[in-house]
């Protein structure tokens, strides 16, 4: 039989206790003796890092306990544009065993590096949050998350080989071909961004196939933002627990930080190989546990790319109480979005996944959406794409008065006034991959 059947138990395999559960003094202790070390490898090797340093007074010998991290300068996305393409290395590309880098909106990609200790202990990590994730030595994973220069594909893949899975490499598209794959090779774990999993589902349900009656049991979902009501609808969808993942190309790529299937509340965040800080955007502050800002990172293992406090843009808060998992690394709780990607519409801010929240479950509505910025006059404006459920009615009344409907509850729960366009079934476009949220139409085209 396919399945998970007698390597289920294997839980003593995939945990490491003695790197997950160590006392949070000892992780402490281990944090400052290898942060002590990258940032004199950093120093040392990486003149952008040399030159921050000296300009801000400290030099690695400065730091004497963890909390003089706050000494050093941040680094930023655009430091890594600026050395482009490998001015940010600490070790001759000779020495790199792999690249991998981000398009990018605008202007050069951001590149990154990994020599083959790096790859090594990334794939580490990633078997360790796919163990965290609930997958087990024997597993079949099917990975949908795409290979090529975004980290998703090849780091999913060489971590479930780590954990002793087998690996299905599947990438993204051809969503027919994955259903069906998903259902004959007897999936256990499904590795995908949570947009893309909802496109699997749909597919799978329009073929008549129910994945919820195959073997398929957990969800690794992240690369993007996503809500705890998607999380709901691709549980029952696909009959699995659906666990969120998350990771940066500039600090690793999957596997920085992933929630427990046991709480499923929170990310822990691999506090061994990362230190973990939450800044105010605008001030820079140090933030304390529990309160929201912006997720700074600083690697503390990796060879070829170190990274000193790297603003991830993303927003988040961090908790250090005790998890049901007995894991005693902090949790880093959802990422609701990217400062970058909040919108202010008539003064109201407002974050994709916010909108989705109120969007997914909502009756007579598919969860897929889209939403289209437009200027009028000097204030910017939003019109949510939704689409109608499969045989929901769809005459100009029903259509109305279903706008009407989301336009109230999207006021009502965040406070913002938009227009609502009603699509038919099959309007909105389905994704492949990182699902594009927001259309913006604000600037007028050259
Ligand atoms: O998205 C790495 C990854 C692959 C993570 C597969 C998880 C699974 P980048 O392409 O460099 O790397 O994009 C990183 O994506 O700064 C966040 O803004 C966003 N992101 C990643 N995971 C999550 C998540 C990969 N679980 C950027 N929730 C990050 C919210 C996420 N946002």
């Amino acid at each position: 039989m396919i399945g998970r059947s007698a390597v289920h138990s294997a839980e003593v395999f995939m945990f490491d206790p003695a790197a997950e559960t160590m006392p949070r003094k000892s992780l402490g202790a281990l944090q400052l003796e290898r942060l002590k070390r990258v940032l004199g490898h950093a120093y040392a090797n990486v003149p952008h890092y040399r030159r921050g340093f000296d300009a801000a007074g400290v030099k690695p010998e400065s730091l004497a306990s963890l909390a003089d991290i706050v000494r050093f300068p941040f680094t930023l996305k655009t430091d890594l544009r600026d050395n482009y393409p490998f001015g940010m290395f600490a070790l001759p590309r000779q020495q790199l065993a792999r690249l991998h880098a981000s398009s990018g909106t605008t202007g050069k990609p951001t590149v990154v590096g990994y020599t083959g200790a790096d790859l090594d202990r990334w794939a580490d990590l990633m078997a360790r949050s796919l163990g965290c994730a609930g997958a087990a030595p024997g597993d079949v994973v099917h990975n949908a998350y795409g290979y090529g220069l975004f980290t998703g594909g090849l780091g999913a893949h060489y971590g479930a080989e780590r954990l002793g899975c087998t690996v299905v490499p599947m990438s993204g598209g051809g969503t027919e071909r994955q259903v069906q794959l998903l259902n004959d090779f007897g999936a256990n774990v499904l590795c995908a961004t949570p947009s893309y999993a909802l496109n699997i589902a749909e597919v799978a349900e329009a073929s008549g196939i129910d994945l919820r009656r195959s073997p398929l049991s957990y969800g690794v979902f992240g690369a993007e933002p996503w809500s705890e009501a998607l999380r709901k609808d691709l549980q029952e969808r696909l009959g699995i627990k659906a666990v969120d993942i998350y990771g940066l190309s500039e600090i690793m790529g999957p596997g920085v930080a992933c929630e427990c299937h046991v709480a499923q509340s929170g990310l822990h965040g691999w506090e061994d190989h990362f230190l973990f800080e939450v800044v105010d955007p605008e001030t820079l502050a140090p933030k304390q546990f529990g309160e929201v800002g912006e997720l700074v990172i600083t690697t503390l293992t990796k060879e070829a790319l170190p990274m000193i406090r790297y603003r991830t843009r993303d927003i988040t808060r961090l908790d250090d109480t005790p998890c049901a998992c007995g894991r005693t690394h902090l949790r880093i709780m959802r990422v609701t979005g990217r400062d970058d990607d909040m919108l202010i519409i008539r003064g109201v801010n407002v974050y994709p996944s916010q909108v989705e929240a109120v969007l997914v479950g909502f009756p007579g509505l598919s969860p897929h959406y889209q939403i289209v910025l437009t200027r009028a006059g000097a204030l910017d404006a939003m019109t949510v794409e939704v689409e109608l459920a499969p045989g929901a009615a769809d005459d100009d009344g029903a259509r109305e008065r279903k706008a009407a409907e989301v336009r109230h509850h999207i006021k009502s729960m965040i406070g913002v006034t938009c227009d609502i366009a009603v699509k038919r079934q099959g309007e909105v476009p389905r994704s492949q991959g990182k699902a594009v949220r927001v259309k913006d139409q604000r600037k007028a085209p050259n």
